[in-house]
């Protein structure tokens, strides 16, 4: 059965790759499973319709026969998860995939969400100057540990997994911020991650669809 997952209509990254639908595409392209993807605007996604997929009125969603999910986390992992290819067959190395996982997503991306919100959404306060140090250093705290533990290691836990994808899609919201090149391990981690060709079709395939809606 071929999945159907949402991305915005106009992804306000243009084309970046930073908006979630991002990890989704690339773990249903490691695994080489063919998707389908339907576009929905800002509008749309407020409504009923989509309410019904995403609670929080947000992409992406994932679709798949009678079972609808939401938040990318839940969803690269319901993808692993299903297909060989992004979690060790061994249990205990399958559960450490899974805690990089969780650890992406609870310990690393919350400090880089909350840098994104100040640069962006807090730029005109008074006190963003003084506040942005403190936000950054957030940021490098995590960093800093996840450098030293990935050390001169090409994955996180011996062979690429879903806490990888999940860690590298992570950190690559931090690269216009040069705080990742303070971490040059960390940086040529994230650019193994964006040489994958799996990665690359999503890339792709993502920005496609931005091409398309400037053409109109
Ligand atoms: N925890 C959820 C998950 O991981 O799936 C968070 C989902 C989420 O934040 N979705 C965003 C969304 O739908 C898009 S990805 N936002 C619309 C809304 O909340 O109304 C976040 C995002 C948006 C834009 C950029 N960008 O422009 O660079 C990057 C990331």
């Amino acid at each position: 059965m071929i999945p159907t997952i949402t991305a915005f209509e106009r992804s306000p990254d243009g084309g970046k790759g930073l908006a979630r639908d991002m990890r989704v595409r690339w773990a249903l392209e490691e695994v080489g499973q063919p998707y389908d993807v339907r576009l929905v605007s800002f509008e749309a996604m407020k409504e009923g319709a989509h309410l019904a997929l995403h609670p929080f009125g947000q992409i992406p969603t994932y679709q798949e026969g009678d079972l609808a999910l939401f938040e990318s986390g839940a969803i690269v992992f319901r993808v692993a998860e299903r297909h060989a290819g992004l979690l060790p067959a061994d249990a205990n190395a399958r559960a450490r995939a899974i805690t990089w996982m969780f650890a992406a997503l609870s310990t690393v991306e919350p400090p880089i969400l909350e840098l994104a919100t100040a640069r962006l959404l807090e730029s005109d306060k008074s006190w963003n100057s003084e506040r942005m140090p403190l936000v950054e250093d957030r940021v490098r705290s995590p960093l800093k540990q996840l450098s030293a533990r990935l050390g001169d290691a090409d994955w996180l836990d011996g062979a690429f997994s879903a806490g990888d994808l999940m860690m590298v899609s992570v950190l690559l919201r931090l690269k216009p911020s040069g705080i990742l090149d303070e971490y040059p391990n960390l940086s040529a981690y994230v650019a193994r991650g964006e040489a994958r060709p799996a990665y690359k079709r999503a890339f792709e395939a993502q920005l496609a669809v931005v091409v398309a809606a400037s053409r109109g």
